[in-house]
């Protein structure tokens, strides 16, 4: 039988008169609609030359019709590569020309910029989706047959390449296989118990695994329905919460959720479950929201490379400050980071996991795959931690240089790279300081040579369009020197202890 992603959530679509997705405005897209669409434009696909382990590269805002994109490419054997709509023009460049995608997919406004840079690296396609249905691969599938026969896929062929950024050199493509995909949404719909009664409240983007694989596979498998924000807006949180029954989010959405005073027993009351993941949520974030809701947030623990790894449990205490437990065929393990000696219960280590959700390798990297695998097959998370006496991992610190900001990574290496590039800079250091909304706020810290007239407004200035948004530091700082251990590695501890007040009231 095939093992593609698509053939396992098939049965859902059988239910053709149950709603899939149902828009701000309340129109809803129902999975027989949804079916027909997706043959429709695995056609268009298909007549377009995208054949079997092709990348589409898909650049757009969220749309229930971006959702129906990635699931064409599943069924036409493609590989989906989303790409977050804060990606710049040289960013998106180096995604393209590593991927060498078939098809691009971008928004109609971003159609002049990207065609020339994509044509120019070879792409065949460029092609434009819209908000509103519309966009050329819309037009290309109005008017093709709605039945497809979804290409046979065994468990190891890739369904979908994201880039995640390395701590060193430049982004690496996780490689993700259909099995690794199925056996994540399978897991979490029986853990978090999932059924076609439930209406995820989904406020997330699309463009990574959390809104993607998370939020919109475990409502594949289990048949379940969405309520689609284009973003994360708590008037609209709060206006259609009444019709959900779960809803999934980063710390920061808690957080904000929290300042808000409609926040209450009563305006949860139609909820069963809160999920929280992709950064830390503060112990103290979970006990106000349990005070303020009387629900405990269930927090989950994953990456890029392996879908999800521990989970809080559905019944049973949900530990503030600790990620849970082992999903079900995961093997989770703390090691010694330099030598990879097992650790004992409660000693701190390195995280290390195995099991069928866990990525194949980087795309075209095999050197970066094997120094991030152990040689019996267990990956590096890169994450440190520990597991308790009653087997709950807690995550307690990162042995990888990361600043998680608002749900999204930012690795220092390639903002300090930038602004060393600047006129005038003659070294920097990126950290992570505590921030009130962001969690995290990337913070700069900068030499300037004696001449230079640099100050944060030009720092900025001069980063601005070379890097995604949410990358750009919050502020920039200006001091004579780093601070450096007798190897002359910057102490970055010692700046974040500096800082750590910075954001305290933003
Ligand atoms: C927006 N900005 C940000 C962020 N988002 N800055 C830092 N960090 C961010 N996350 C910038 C905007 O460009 C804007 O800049 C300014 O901050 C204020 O924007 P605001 O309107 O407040 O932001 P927002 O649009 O409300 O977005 C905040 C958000 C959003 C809702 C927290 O970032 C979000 O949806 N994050 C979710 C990320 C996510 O899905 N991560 C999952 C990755 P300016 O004022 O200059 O214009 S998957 C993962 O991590 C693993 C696998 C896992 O375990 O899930
Ligand atoms: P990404 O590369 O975007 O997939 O981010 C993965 C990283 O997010 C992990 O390696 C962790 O550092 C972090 N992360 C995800 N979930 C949690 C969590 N519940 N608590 C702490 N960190 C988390």
């Amino acid at each position: 039988m095939s093992a593609n992603f698509f053939s396992i959530v098939e049965p859902a679509f059988a239910q053709a008169e149950r709603p899939f997705i149902e828009r701000p405005d309340g129109s809803v897209l129902t999975y027989g609609a949804a079916l027909a669409a997706t043959g429709r434009i695995a056609n268009a696909l298909a007549g377009m030359g995208v054949k079997p382990g092709d990348r589409v590269a898909v650049q757009v805002e969220k749309s229930p019709e971006a959702i129906l994109l990635y699931l064409a490419c599943c069924r036409a054997g493609a590989v989906f590569l989303p790409l977050n709509t804060a990606y710049t023009q040289a960013e998106l460049e180096y995604f393209i020309g590593d991927a060498e995608p078939t098809v691009v997919v971008c928004t109609p406004a971003r159609l002049a910029t990207i065609e020339p840079m994509a044509r120019k690296l070879g792409v065949h396609r460029v092609e434009t989706l819209g908000t509103a249905g519309d966009g050329s691969i819309m037009n290309a599938a109005t008017g093709q047959l709605d039945s497809f026969k979804t290409v046979a896929r065994s468990e190891t062929d890739l369904a979908a390449l994201l880039y995640t950024s390395g701590t060193t050199g430049r982004s690496k493509g996780a490689m993700l296989t259909h099995r690794n995909l199925s056996s994540n949404a399978l897991v979490l719909k029986d853990v978090w118990r999932f059924s076609s009664n439930d209406v995820l409240l989904h406020a997330l983007p699309i463009f990574h695994t959390h809104g993607l694989f998370v939020a919109t596979n475990t409502t594949l498998v289990a048949g379940s329905s969405m309520v689609f924000l284009p973003k994360f807006d708590p008037d609209e949180m709060f206006r259609l919460m009444p019709k959900a029954t779960v809803m999934m989010g980063v710390p920061t959405f808690y957080t904000r959720l929290l300042q808000d005073a409609r926040l209450s027993h009563e305006s949860t009351k139609h909820m069963r479950l809160f999920v929280s993941g992709s950064a830390p949520l503060l112990a103290d974030t979970h006990r106000q929201w349990h005070a303020r809701t009387g629900h405990a947030v269930l927090e989950r623990y994953g990456m890029t490379e392996t879908n999800m790894i521990t989970s809080n449990p559905y019944d049973g205490e949900r530990v503030p400050g600790a990620v849970g437990f082992p999903l079900p065929d995961v093997t989770v393990r703390i090691a010694d980071p330099e030598t990879g000696a097992l650790l004992p219960t409660d000693a701190v280590g390195m995280i290390e996991v195995k099991g069928p959700n866990v990525f194949s390798g980087y795309w075209r990297m095999p050197e970066k795959t094997k120094a991030e695998f152990r040689d019996d097959g267990f990956f590096i998370t890169g994450d440190l931690g520990k597991i308790d006496d009653k087997g709950y991992v807690h995550i307690v610190g990162r042995g990888k240089d990361l600043v998680i900001s608002g749900g999204y990574n930012v690795y220092p290496k390639e903002i300090e790279a930038e602004i060393d590039a600047i006129d005038g800079v003659v070294e920097s250091a990126v950290i992570g300081v505590p921030h009130a909304d962001f969690g995290e706020g990337v913070t700069a810290v900068v030499v300037a040579s004696p001449d230079a007239k640099l100050d944060e407004k030009a720092v900025l200035g001069a980063l601005d369009g070379r890097l995604a948004k949410y990358k750009l530091p919050k502020r920039v700082l200006f001091v004579p020197d780093l601070p450096r251990n007798t190897m002359g590695k910057v102490l970055k501890n010692e700046l974040r202890k500096t800082y750590d007040g910075l954001y305290a009231k933003s």
